[in-house]
């Protein structure tokens, strides 16, 4: 095995080749080295999106993910206070809760019963030592912080900067109510294809219109270009009357995030089959609930849309060099009624065909860049900006962790 030094300068000299404007080469679309440096150096230190606060709303609530090889859980403790840690026994490493969410007092694992409590200390160890520590063997703590019901947490020992995405985003969110909400409906997909592709697959539209009918009705995938651009009369339009209701809408956007709101396609109030709203208690009531989508998305992994009636929420999590597990999950007002405010199919249906015909698109993509024919192409500049941001995102995470290739290896 090569020692990590190496590999990082092996993953400098690829990255050295790269086109900017195009598509990766080959390599980071499948290589199982740069798969654990994405693990690692990618989804080890950034802020992700895990779910809302409304899932971890009582003291005991849980909600325990596992990103790339990692399983980690948000608990709310006793005290009311959120907490992450690494979901990993002190004692041999097993996986304590399993992934999902629940309420749990205490933390229990499953092999031979140690027991943490809310805070993650170790509180019992059967058959240990008597001069056995256990204040040296509570979880590990990971960091989670919350923006308007929205919940996110990063492995790394040292944190991004969060205060300008948290002071941004809170007052967008604000008017969406999320804190008095309930997730009505959420669904797994699993995609044989490699993080990168599904994501940036996730942050253009120049397929839309052709492969997602049911999204097209309500989304706007015209050929006008990029559908936050602040630069189209009609979307400023939009935004200033939003504004001048009170809903803060234009974007706003640091390296690893961004938020806007926009406008839905003329006519259309939700993203749903018919572009009307699917559910009768609105989340946000501004303007009758017709207010556009607000969307914020992070790099790595996510992006999300708060309509009137519904938040909807895509986060991507990597499982292996060709396989992603795409998570998606629905926010409704905490009082609407299944049945009698809406139906399930008609609040999940949009999306969770797109999701499903995004699936198809990236395994297509994956089987022809494992090609031995595959080259790099350009992406166009008017539709796939948001793509282009995401990789060139990455390769300044990859290059900022990379020996700078020497001229001579070149
Ligand atoms: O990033 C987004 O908001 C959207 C959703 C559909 C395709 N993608 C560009
Ligand atoms: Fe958890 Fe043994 S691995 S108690
Ligand atoms: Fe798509």
């Amino acid at each position: 095995m090569l020692d990590q030094q190496t590999i990082n300068a092996q993953i400098g000299d690829l990255l050295a080749t790269r086109r900017p404007g195009h598509s990766l080469p080959g390599a980071f679309y499948h290589d199982p080295a740069i798969f654990d440096f994405d693990l690692r150096e990618i989804f080890g230190q950034a802020w992700l999106m895990v779910g809302f606060e409304v899932e971890v709303a009582a003291a005991g609530a849980y909600l325990a993910i596992t990103i790339g090889r990692s399983p980690v859980v948000v608990l709310r403790g006793q005290d009311g206070v959120l907490r992450g840690f690494f979901n990993s026994c002190r004692h041999r490493g097993a996986q304590i809760l399993p992934d999902g969410c629940g309420t749990a007092e205490r933390l229990m694992c499953p092999y031979h019963q140690w027991m943490y409590d809310d805070r993650g200390a170790l509180r019992g160890a059967g058959r240990m030592p008597r001069d056995f520590d256990k204040s040296q063997h509570g979880l590990k703590p990971i960091h989670v912080r919350t923006v308007a019901g929205t919940v996110y947490v990063c492995l790394a020992e040292q944190a991004p900067d969060f205060t300008a995405f948290h002071d941004a985003l809170a007052p967008m969110l604000a008017p969406h109510d999320m804190l008095n909400a309930k997730v009505a409906a959420q669904a797994t997909l699993v995609e044989r294809g490699n993080w990168k592709l599904v994501m940036e697959n996730a942050r253009e539209c120049y397929h839309c219109a052709a492969r997602h009918p049911q999204l097209s009705v309500s989304f706007p995938t015209d050929a006008r270009g990029n559908f936050l651009s602040s630069e189209r009369v009609d979307i400023l339009d939009f935004k200033q009357r939003m504004e001048a209701m009170g809903l803060p809408s234009a974007p706003v956007e640091g390296a690893w995030w961004q938020a806007s709101r926009f406008a839905l396609r003329e006519g259309n109030e939700s993203i749903t089959i018919d572009g009307k709203p699917c559910v009768k208690k609105p989340m946000c009531s501004v303007n009758g609930g017709d207010v556009g989508s607000m969307r914020w998305a992070l790099e790595p992994h996510s992006f999300c849309h708060a309509l009137g009636d519904f938040v909807f929420m895509f986060i991507a999590v990597p499982v292996a060099p060709e396989e992603t597990i795409v998570m998606a999950k629905w926010l409704v007002h905490k009082d609407a009624q299944e049945g009698i405010d809406y139906t399930v199919d008609d609040l999940t249906n949009v999306w969770n065909e797109t999701n499903l015909q995004d699936r198809d698109l990236v395994e297509n993509n994956q089987r022809g860049v494992n090609s031995l024919g595959y080259t790099p192409g350009p992406y166009s500049e008017s539709s796939e900006s948001l793509a282009i941001r995401f990789v060139d995102w990455y390769a300044n995470r990859v290059a900022s962790v990379v020996p700078q290739p020497a001229p001579m290896r070149r």
